[in-house]
């Protein structure tokens, strides 16, 4: 098993949900977190809690994945004892909207474009040079079921995931001659903000979600994470789908109620 004692590791999306179990997690494990978000308050209170727990650095980053150039100027400009990026785990992501694609909102097929499948080239594009030059790190995407199976009014956030395996799929082509390990790691139902941030706020709504099932929770997804970052140096897991007992597909769920 590989240690993560001192590693340093980049975690977009850790206000919340899978990102702030992330955080947990691999302070738990000694390394030294970047975390990133746009809630820079939230990612606070999450250091604060982390810094009664851990004996761990971490060093805060308020960003939006989707602004290009301030994503090449932070991690640019990151101060040298944070600037060797080991590990990095494209988290931040969103769905908007479950309509008819006729009927969908296009300012919401812009924020999951930009935020799930931009936003994830940008890190991973301008972290991936500093892996290759020092020939070690692991680049984990968060994809999702929904990569695997588009499902109805899923449409434009399907794709986006779609996109994700892809990308994930190229990066690992292409870092073949390097000791540089891709993931995707692809959960299917947790239950986190994620639904509320999909009926834009609509809290009834996202409660329906998780109705009569068991859902994964954002620790079950970090301690996967974890597992494939702590492998051996040389196994490489490339995929991992993971679901609930109660989910056997994105639209075949057992509720008991
Ligand atoms: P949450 O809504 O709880 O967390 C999403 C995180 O992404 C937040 O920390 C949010 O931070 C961040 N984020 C969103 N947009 C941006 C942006 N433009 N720039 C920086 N950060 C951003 O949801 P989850 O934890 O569930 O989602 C995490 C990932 O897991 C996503 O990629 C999602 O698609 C994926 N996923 C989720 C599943 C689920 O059922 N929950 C299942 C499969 C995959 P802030 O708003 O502060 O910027
Ligand atoms: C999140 C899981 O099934 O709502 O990616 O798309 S699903």
């Amino acid at each position: 098993m590989l240690s993560l004692e001192n590693q340093i590791v980049l975690i977009t999306g850790a206000s919340s949900g899978i990102g702030a179990a992330c955080a947990k997690f691999f302070a738990g494990a000694g390394a030294k977190l970047i975390l990133a978000a746009r809630r820079f308050d939230r990612l606070q209170q999450l250091v604060e809690e982390l810094n009664k727990n851990f004996a761990t650095e971490i060093y805060s980053l308020q960003l939006d994945v989707r602004d290009l150039a301030v994503v090449e100027s932070v991690i640019s400009e990151l101060p040298p004892p944070w600037s060797d990026i080991d590990i990095l785990i494209n988290n931040a992501g969103l769905s908007r909207g479950l309509e008819k694609f006729h009927e969908a909102n296009i300012q919401d097929w812009e924020e999951m474009i930009d935020t799930n499948i931009k936003g994830l080239l940008y890190l991973t594009r301008f972290v991936v040079p500093g892996m290759v030059s020092r020939d070690r790190g692991h680049v984990v995407n968060i994809g999702s079921i929904a990569g695997h199976q588009t499902y109805p009014n899923g449409n434009v956030y399907c794709g986006t995931k779609a996109a994700v395996k892809a990308i994930t799929e190229g990066l690992k082509q292409d870092l073949l001659g390097t000791s540089i390990r891709v993931t995707s790691v692809d959960p299917g139902m947790v239950e986190t903000e994620f639904s509320e941030v999909r009926f834009h706020g609509d809290t009834e709504r996202a409660k329906k979600v998780y109705q009569g099932v068991t859902p994964l929770t954002p620790d079950d997804v970090a301690d996967v994470i974890l597992f494939c970052v702590t492998r051996p140096a040389h196994v490489n897991i490339n995929e991992v789908i993971l679901m609930p007992v109660d989910q056997a597909s994105a639209t075949l769920i057992d509720r008991k109620q």
